[in-house]
């Protein structure tokens, strides 16, 4: 049997690590891609990916408290040029390879790719996180051999055109449903609830107002009964309040993760790791406080 936090929940396997449900988590951003939204290229030198360099900002990650690195070969911005399969085995597979032989860190892979999913598995991925919820051919399979735990993340259209018209009745319980049903179709692939964490899909398909409703409504996305990732981090609804650059988006950020874990969030995913594990810290102190009161 699974051992038990103070909290009452069991860890999250990762394939050989475990992650600490009674905390929240900070996941960091490694963007093995040219063209990511707010870091893209920042890894690459000419037409290549710099290991180094990407080795470099994955150590540097987990210095500053990230117990979750998600490593992506796609860039899935709205507009971004689609890759192949084989770029993005290229692009991921030998990163997560070393992360995994130098590092004592949790590598999710941010793919779609049934292949990626099978290939990074095999050199040490431990969670599966995938903005098309293993909707392509395969995925579902795939990431059921792998036994990983998978990431479901709700996205409306496809990244080339999702910004263009977001359309809902009811955003929250859009999203609650499409989640409730790929949670099930998981589970009829041999997937187990408990190897599910949720996601809403900041920024996905989603207008300012629905990014807006869907924060204030994570209890309801929780209460499907699987952990909640969020990825907030620098992303566009923010410049839509603030009117501020992408790089610009630090103090924004930091405050929309603490609302989010204050709203139940357990992993946060975040290209400013340090900025946010110190904030997310402030919660889990208050947290302590909390808790300690209702046993006193
Ligand atoms: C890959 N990726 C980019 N943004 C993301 C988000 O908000 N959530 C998840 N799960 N993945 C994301």
């Amino acid at each position: 049997m699974a051992s038990l936090n103070p909290s009452g929940l069991p860890p999250l396997d990762c394939g050989g690590s475990t992650l600490d449900r009674s905390r929240p988590q900070v996941m960091g951003i490694i963007n093995a891609t040219p063209d990511s939204f707010s870091d893209g290229g920042s890894l690459y030198r000419g037409q290549r990916l710099d290991l180094d360099a990407a080795m470099e900002r994955a150590r540097s990650m987990c210095v500053a408290g990230a117990t979750i690195l998600d490593v992506g070969g796609e860039s899935t911005r709205p507009g971004a040029d689609p890759v192949s399969e084989g770029e993005e085995l290229e692009r991921v597979v030998p990163l997560v390879e070393r992360i995994a032989a130098e590092l004592d860190v949790v590598i999710s892979i941010d793919t779609s790719s049934a292949a990626v999913m099978r290939e990074t598995a095999a050199v040490g991925a431990g969670l599966i996180n995938d903005v098309r919820a293993l909707e392509r051919p395969g995925a579902l399979e795939a990431a059921a051999a792998t036994g990983l735990p998978v990431c479901l993340m709700h996205m409306q259209g496809q990244p080339g055109t999702m910004q263009q018209r977001p359309d809902y009745t009811s955003v929250v319980e859009e999203v609650a449903a499409y989640l409730e049903a790929r949670m099930a179709a998981c589970e009829a692939a041999g997937i187990g609830r408990e190897q599910l964490v949720l996601d809403p899909g900041f920024g996905f398909g989603k207008t300012l107002s629905h990014n807006l409703q869907l924060l204030q409504a994570l209890p309801r996305i929780e209460a499907l009964g699987a952990p909640l990732l969020v990825g907030l981090s620098r992303k566009s609804l923010i410049g839509k309040i603030l009117e501020r650059d992408v790089h610009e988006r630090l103090a924004a950020s930091l405050a929309l993760a603490v609302l989010a874990v204050e709203r139940g969030a357990w992993i946060v995913r975040t290209h400013d790791v340090r900025e946010t594990a110190d904030a997310i810290a402030m919660c889990t102190a208050l947290a302590g406080v909390a808790d300690a009161e209702e046993t006193t």
